[in-house]
């Protein structure tokens, strides 16, 4: 049998000689591969008598071990040389002026967020964020929501396989999970919006599996409904760009706001179009009320001290209200044509200052 020692310099020294992931291949199959010189060695084992079969088959191995791990580190090395050599090639140069001749143009729900941030930002709301897979304390428990109720049920909520301790997580069917985590973690005073997505199972003309809700809390020890009255209407004249549109409260009932209602603004519907403003018809457009104490004491407020409003709004439906999008499905469709149409330029932040919309 050849040296063993020269034989693992000899391949080792291959190895880390090796230029490519190719080379490295070619490296290992002819000394390690079905007809490489390692497992031919191996393979002649049987041959001969035994002690020097114990002592050449670990002499074996230790070549066998040597070999491996040098291919092990060099193929480590020449990927991360080769992800290197291909992050260089693709450098993009951020700061180069926009391409007319390139489309891109901002989605109309992320220009909605970012128009409701800025209205709401003036007023001294500040963003929050949280999962989208959510327990059923944070989701269900803690806003006042309980076991029986009909949201709870599989065919409302989409929930994840059971997990080792029985219990099942879901996707969040609203934001209001965000709050209940920000109550929980940060004291009050609280002024806080929240949008993201939100999932239900529900599927046709106007409801789709995932859609994007903003809603909106105040913690405080003397905040009333007086508060949540003029802060929603000063939201609604500013998102329509329309100073003097009317703004009706009708009584409502939601588990986690006591008491709640339901907010609609004025339009007119003659001649077949819809116009946001003053008119004969009314509109909804948010919910909203004086989060109930059951919540506020789930997350460990103490509800004789403080008390807080909240409310809530679908973002497609807002946005096709004042955008005058007539179909919801179209918002998730990626349909260059549509938003051509219907996208914003992607460099002009919504402010109040000059007005929401480019
Ligand atoms: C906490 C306490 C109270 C949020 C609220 C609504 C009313 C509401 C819907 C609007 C259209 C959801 O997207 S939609 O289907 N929302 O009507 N949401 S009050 O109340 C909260 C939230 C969090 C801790």
């Amino acid at each position: 049998m050849e040296n063993l020692d020269d034989l693992k310099s000899e391949l080792v020294a291959a190895v880390d000689a090796a230029a490519t992931l190719g080379d490295l291949e070619e490296i290992r199959i002819s000394a390690l591969g079905k007809k490489g010189r390692v497992t031919g060695l191996m393979k002649g084992l049987g041959s001969l008598a035994p002690e020097e079969r114990r002592d050449a088959g670990q002499n074996l191995n230790i070549v066998k071990n040597a070999v491996t791990a040098a291919l092990e580190s060099r193929r480590d090395a020449l990927a991360d040389a080769e992800l290197d050599a291909q992050l260089e090639a693709d450098r993009v140069d951020v700061t180069l002026p926009v391409r007319p001749e390139v489309e891109g143009r901002l989605h109309p729900i992320s220009q909605t967020i970012d128009e409701i941030i800025a209205i709401f930002g003036e007023m001294g709301f500040t963003v929050a964020e949280g999962p989208d897979i959510e327990d059923n304390f944070h989701n269900f428990t803690a806003l006042n929501i309980p076991p029986e109720h009909p949201a709870r049920q599989m065919h409302d909520t989409f929930y994840l396989p059971e997990q080792e301790d029985g219990t099942r997580k879901l996707l969040r069917t609203h934001t209001s999970s965000v709050q209940i985590r920000t109550m929980q973690t940060s004291e009050p005073p609280l002024r806080i919006i929240v949008p993201g997505r939100a999932y239900r199972c529900d599927s046709d003309m106007t409801h789709t599996p995932m859609f994007h809700q903003v809603e909106g809390l105040i913690v405080d020890k003397s905040v009333h409904m007086g508060h949540l009255k003029g802060c929603i209407i000063d939201f609604c004249r500013s998102y329509f760009e329309s100073p003097d549109v009317p703004v009706r409260f009708r009584p409502s009932f939601f588990p986690f706001t006591e008491p709640s209602a339901e907010v609609d603004i004025g339009c007119s519907r003659s001649g077949g179009t819809l116009k946001i403003g003053a008119g004969e018809d009314w509109l909804e457009i948010l919910g909203c009320g004086m989060v109930h104490p059951k919540v506020l004491e789930a997350c460990g407020i103490d509800s004789s001290e403080y008390q807080g409003f909240a409310f809530g709004m679908g973002i497609e439906r807002i946005a096709m209200l004042k955008y005058g999008m007539p179909d919801l499905r179209a918002f998730f469709d990626a349909d260059m044509r549509w938003l051509r149409h219907y996208g914003f330029a992607s460099l002009e932040v919504p402010t109040l200052l000059r007005g929401l919309t480019p």
